[in-house]
């Protein structure tokens, strides 16, 4: 998404009164001799190569982002797949194993290549422009962060072609049926998570070591920007539990094609262990999908409020809390096991825990609005709609939370309504506001504010057409990963298929507007948002490919 307009400003200007800048929390920020090209500050390279060699965050955070929405769009097409099958019980439209595939790799692919990926790609662009760095701490790492990740989905995307077709048992890989039953292609599977891992683990690595050691002089801990903070806490998740997910492919791996026998009961082992350690990855997985969105949203609602976010230490502290809490939570997935009576209920009581933390941030975003001068740019609507849409999904959550009841919902439709309420007006919305938040600033171009509003009404109203009736045919029975259902579902499972279309479609609009940004002269202020606070709003627009080259100072 960088231009081709860079501009070039001799870095060594002596300050003038022209370049400060009162637009971050009273803190003075001194910009704009902070736009170099120097024999050290090259411009970027010309042809592909720049793409593949290029060290810097810009284009690392573009190259995230593309490829984040061509997963989207890969996923998506697999979720309308899906949907076209359950249209109504008894089609055809795929055969049932290939049905298995599409809703394994649809999970797969939109949680590894959609949402990961594109919070990435926002921390590279964001991240070293929100602390006044010149780029990420580890550049190179940086660029072989991201090169692994098209290497390791081709691979993935590549099972569905080969003999037996792809994995077919739930982007959650219970063993033994994916140890035991698996098709030959759950190797490749194996190497692809692997894979995945290293980048998420160098990416979070990138994150930490420049948030903790790049800030601006001034820029102490509790000056950053929501955004940097939540996305600290993720990155240490990140190293915290990709690991765990490294080592249970492992073990599924030995089980396998070397002869062990961790999750085989015949051979001694326990397929519940499994789960245990699949879950304690999953659950924080489900926070290191998520966190970043609360930031996104904690960045804009001030900005179309035109207030001070309310409660920012406490919005730190909830933060690291639900971080916290989320280790200690995972076996809510798994109440049907049959865990001892003193397990259920102490995963029970420390799930609903995690509302309060998550309350704490919900009552802070409405009290920032409270008595605001409220505009309603698309940034600010996907905001509104995360914090209505996202409480719905939480509202579920805690439902599902309480044991005897699980006993009814678990691998119900209510569970696929809930963790898409999560999910899709949860983090892809979060994104989707973030794009349009930023995208300004990194193409120096406002996007068409109409289109970005019909996008907005067509996905709200498509998601809620999708998932809300899932919530219904789950509660009465109706189960999850079947590609056929009794007659009783037919009609909700119509109406949760034309929403799927009216939202896949819509997704056009969104890439037809961003493309058009990027190529379409609209010049967009410094400022861009009057209500914009953060040192990335002291840059021009678009925000030269050398930023911050010498640091600003925050008082
Ligand atoms: C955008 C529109 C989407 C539609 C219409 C959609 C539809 C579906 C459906 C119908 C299923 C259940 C299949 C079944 O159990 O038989 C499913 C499963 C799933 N979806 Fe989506 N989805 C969408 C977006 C997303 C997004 C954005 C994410 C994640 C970020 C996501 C993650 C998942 C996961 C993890 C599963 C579980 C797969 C499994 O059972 O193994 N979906 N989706
Ligand atoms: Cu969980």
């Amino acid at each position: 998404m960088t231009t081709g307009t860079e501009q070039v400003v001799e870095a060594e200007i002596e300050t003038a009164e022209a370049g400060k800048n009162e637009s971050f929390d009273g803190a003075i920020a001194d910009t704009d001799k902070n736009e170099s090209t120097t024999e050290h500050h090259h411009g970027p390279a010309k042809g592909i190569s720049r793409w593949f060699f290029t060290t810097n965050h810009k284009d690392i955070g573009s190259m995230y982002l593309w490829f984040s929405l061509t997963m989207f769009m890969v996923g998506g097409c697999m979720a309308l797949m899906i949907r076209t099958e359950l249209f109504q019980p008894g089609l055809q439209f795929i055969q049932p194993d290939f049905f298995n595939q599409m809703t394994t790799m649809h999970g797969l692919i939109m949680v590894f290549g959609a949402v990961m990926p594109a919070f990435v790609g926002l921390a590279n662009w964001m991240i070293p422009m929100m602390v006044g760095a010149p780029d990420m701490a580890l550049p190179r790492l940086n660029n072989w962060s991201f090169w692994i990740l098209p290497f390791a989905f081709s691979i993935m995307l590549m099972t569905l072609f080969m003999e037996g077709g792809g994995p077919n048992f739930g982007w959650t890989f219970y063993a033994p049926l994916s140890t035991t039953f698996a098709p030959p292609s759950v190797t490749y599977f194996i190497f692809a998570v692997h894979m995945m891992g290293i980048s998420s683990i160098m990416g979070a690595i990138n994150v930490i070591v420049t948030i903790l050691n790049m800030r601006a002089p001034g820029m102490n801990m509790m000056k950053l920007p929501l955004f940097v903070w939540t996305w600290l806490i993720t990155a240490f998740l990140l190293i915290l539990v990709m690991p765990v997910l490294a080592g249970v492919v492992t073990m599924m791996l030995m089980d396998i094609h070397f002869g062990t026998s961790f999750f085989s009961a015949a051979g001694g082992g326990d397929p519940v262990l499994f789960q245990h350690i699949f879950w304690f990855f999953g659950h924080p997985e489900v926070y290191i999908m998520i966190l970043p969105a609360f930031g996104i949203v904690s960045e804009i609602i001030p900005t179309f409020a035109r207030k001070k976010l309310f409660g920012y230490s406490s919005m730190v502290y909830a933060t690291s809390s639900i971080a916290f809490l989320s280790f200690i939570v995972w076996a809510h997935h798994m109440f049907t096991v049959g865990l001892p009576l003193a397990g259920e209920l102490f995963f029970m009581f420390a799930t609903m825990l995690i509302a309060v933390p998550t309350g704490v941030k919900v009552f802070n975003w409405v009290a920032t609005m409270f008595r605001g001068s409220m505009t309603f740019e698309t940034p600010m609507l996907f905001a509104l709609a995360f914090v209505v849409l996202f409480s719905i999904g939480g509202f579920s959550g805690l439902m599902l939370a309480i044991a005897p009841a699980d006993f009814q919902y678990h691998d119900t439709y209510f569970v696929v309504a809930h963790f898409h309420y999560v999910l899709v007006p949860g983090s892809i919305f979060s994104i989707m506001a973030a794009t349009y938040y930023w995208l300004p600033k990194w193409t120096g171009n406002y996007y068409n504010e109409k289109m970005g509003k019909i996008h907005f009404w067509l996905s709200f109203i498509g998601i809620n057409i999708t998932f809300f009736p899932m919530h219904f045919v789950g509660l009465a029975g109706m189960p999850r990963r079947v590609p056929d259902y009794a007659l009783q579902f037919a009609d909700f499972n119509a109406v949760a298929t034309v929403g799927a279309f009216l939202f896949g479609f819509s997704q056009l609009l969104f890439i037809y507007n961003v493309v058009c940004c990027i190529r379409k002269k609209n010049q967009a202020s410094k400022q861009v948002w009057e209500g914009a606070h953060g040192l990335e709003w002291t840059l021009p627009s678009p925000a030269p490919y050398h930023s911050f080259t010498k640091p600003p100072k925050v008082d």
